[in-house]
């Protein structure tokens, strides 16, 4: 028997779509929003699902997103693509250049997306996965906003800067998937334990005054930290550089400042590289994927998850049993349809 408060995939998401239609976002952009919030929800990654609608909505009432652009892609044949979203959200510009980045890295072994000007808020795994579907493996990054420190420091000056790496395998076997912030844990995972009235684990953040902190009110007034000491605030460094100063878009502190705070989410750039394994290969005359299984199913002989296991299992069960949620979060839902 279901659980209560269990809702279908397709009906979340004709909701969530809705929620964003009502809140006059064009059609399109909001099925493109929809979709990878109720994917997030989806997979069980609650800081990246149906929790950032309120956040979003809060951006559009301040006026800080387009809910109306249409993503103008840039293309002179090369292997950089840029697709500017004018404002808009994020996502839609990537899926109005997914196919030609899929054709063009086809073609010349390599290929990036530049996506200008977004409004960003979502998990990047959206955007490997959908590369490895088409045999690509794939690169994802971006800045965020000046939340965390540099190993160090004690000032909020990079981002929580997340990287996704795709890898695509064979046979229907999901792909080989990592996704994280640079940071030891996401915002929005701070922010859910806030929400919770819980402590954040130790390690996660400073206070202003660079004194470790368990406190989600403080840690948020602080500066977090990122994963792995220098190795995280140096790999959150290479996105700054090349998410951020390589593209001309802004770094996190810039986009903490045109945004005026940290309530709202931040806008800025995005660079997706996408890499065809068979073209690397090819004079080797190795087969790279099946290359690259005995590694991968040699690590699951050990006994050890794969990044994003937990979540394909996720998926699968709540496709088959629907997504639950909880009392507040569908009275949110339905506080949202209403306007
Ligand atoms: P997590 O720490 O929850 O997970 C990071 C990755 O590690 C996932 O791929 C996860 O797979 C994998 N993983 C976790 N535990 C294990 C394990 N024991 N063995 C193997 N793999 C494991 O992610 P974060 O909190 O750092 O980030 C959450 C999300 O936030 C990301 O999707 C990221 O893109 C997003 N984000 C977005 C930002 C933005 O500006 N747009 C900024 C910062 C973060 P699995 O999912 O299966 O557990
Ligand atoms: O969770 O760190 C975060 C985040 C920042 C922007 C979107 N998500």
């Amino acid at each position: 028997m279901a659980e209560p408060n269990t809702i279908p995939f397709d009906v979340l998401l004709a909701r969530v779509e809705n929620i964003f239609v009502r809140h006059g976002v064009r059609p399109e952009s909001a099925k493109a929003v929809a979709h990878v919030i109720v994917a997030g929800e989806r997979d069980n990654c609650k800081s990246h699902g149906i929790y950032r609608i309120a956040g979003c909505l809060r951006v559009l009432a301040a006026g800080k997103v387009d809910p109306l652009a249409v993503p103008e892609i840039h293309d002179n044949g090369k292997a950089v693509i840029e697709v500017d979203a004018k404002g808009g959200f994020s996502n839609p510009a990537f899926y109005a250049a997914r196919d030609l980045l899929v054709s063009r890295a086809r073609e010349m072994g390599l290929a990036a997306l530049v996506i200008r000007d977004c409004l960003h808020f979502s998990a990047l795994w959206h955007d490997v996965e959908a590369l490895a579907e088409d045999g690509l493996a794939g690169l994802s990054m971006c800045p965020s906003y000046s939340f965390v420190a540099p190993t160090g420091g004690k000032e909020p000056l990079l981002g929580t800067n997340p990287l996704a790496f795709g890898w695509p395998r064979p046979d229907g076997i999901p792909p080989y998937v990592f996704d994280f912030a640079t940071s030891v844990a996401a915002r929005g995972e701070i922010e859910l334990h806030q929400r919770a009235g819980k402590p954040i684990p130790e390690g996660w953040a400073v206070d202003r005054d660079g004194n470790p902190t368990t406190d989600p009110d403080v840690a948020l007034d602080g500066a977090m930290l990122t994963f792995g000491g220098h190795k995280g605030s140096a790999i959150s460094t290479m996105i700054e550089l090349l998410a951020g100063a390589m593209l001309g878009e802004f770094m996190s502190k810039e986009a903490r400042e045109f945004m005026g705070g940290t309530t709202l989410l931040p806008r800025h750039g995005a660079l997706i590289l996408a890499l065809d394994p068979r073209t690397f290969a090819a004079r080797s005359g190795r087969d790279p994927i099946a290359e690259g299984e005995k590694l991968l199913t040699a690590i699951g002989a050990q006994g050890a998850r794969l990044p994003s296991q937990r979540r394909f299992e996720a998926r699968k069960k709540a496709l088959r049993d629907g997504i639950v949620l909880s009392d507040a979060e569908l009275a949110q839902l339905d506080e949202f349809e209403g306007v």
